[in-house]
């Protein structure tokens, strides 16, 4: 898939891009069933809710590990995605940074905070602000179910002061600072509820101010994100700590673009 022109500019101007019915019903299924049998399996890369909940599943895109699906491997190759990835970040060796599906449980599943990716990325040892992440709705978003919001624009106010929250989720989140966020929503245009059926993709730019709320609904919210960067933007080394592989991939070597656009596996005759 190839971005106008238009498209482009709006993604320099806004800092995301939203593609309804980029996938259809068939494959949506797919995704959903794969991501459910991997996520009953135990991994390191699974990440749970303080009520046990599923929170996160990583790693479904890499061969070599518990959580792999050859479907989610497809998915971060599919010109779909890694098309406009590649045009917006102006590189056509991209890799996967991380592959995560955010499995917003009904009732159970909680917030993130407000933040910018590259907020977190920065400590992982990424050297620039390059990089862009596709979202995949499994189910529909809405605003009760915890929708993301994402604030247009905010891409390009830099990386603003954040601390690690470790209390308020099961999961550290570099949040920006309070004071910050209160003067970033009072002077920004406001937040964009992130709504759309099974199917919608939206590409994000990693500095976009974002966060998305509980569940409150009756049904589950299941996203998959690909978070991609360029093969020469890849981590320096970090002094200490570094975050796992299933967050942080060693897998630099770029992505191949699938020729055929299919999630499933191509069968031999
Ligand atoms: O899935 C969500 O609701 C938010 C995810 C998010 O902002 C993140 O993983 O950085």
């Amino acid at each position: 898939m190839t971005l106008s022109d238009e498209q482009l500019a709006q993604f320099d101007r806004d800092g995301f891009l939203v593609f309804p019915e980029l996938f259809d019903k068939d494959e949506i299924r797919l995704l959903k069933s794969e991501l459910a049998r991997v996520a009953a399996v135990e991994s390191d890369a699974i990440v749970r809710e303080r009520t046990g909940a599923l929170r996160t599943v990583y790693r479904t895109h890499e061969p070599d590990g518990p959580t792999y699906s050859s479907a989610f491997n497809r998915l971060a190759r599919t010109p779909r995605l890694l098309g406009p990835a590649r045009q917006v970040l102006r590189d056509d060796e991209l890799y996967v940074y991380h592959a995560k599906c955010n499995i917003k449980t009904a009732i159970d599943g909680t917030v993130w905070l407000w933040h910018q990716d590259y907020g977190y990325w920065q400590h992982d040892g990424v050297p620039t602000p390059n990089m862009a992440t596709s979202l995949v709705m499994l189910d529909e978003a809405t605003e009760l179910g915890g929708c993301l919001y994402l604030i247009p624009g905010s891409h390009k106010i830099g990386t603003k002061d954040a601390y690690k929250d470790e209390t308020t989720t099961s999961y550290p989140q570099w949040t920006i600072r309070k004071e910050i966020i209160r003067d970033v929503l009072r002077t920004s245009p406001a937040p964009i509820p992130i709504v759309g059926e099974p199917g919608t993709a939206v590409l994000f730019h990693c500095q976009i101010v974002h966060a998305s709320g509980h569940n409150l609904s009756a049904n589950d919210r299941w996203h998959v994100y690909m978070a991609y960067n360029p093969s020469a933007n890849r981590p320096n080394p970090v002094p200490a700590n570094p975050r796992p592989d299933y967050v942080v991939s060693r897998n630099y070597t770029p992505l191949v673009q699938s020729e055929d656009d299919s999630l499933h596996e191509r069968v031999h005759a």
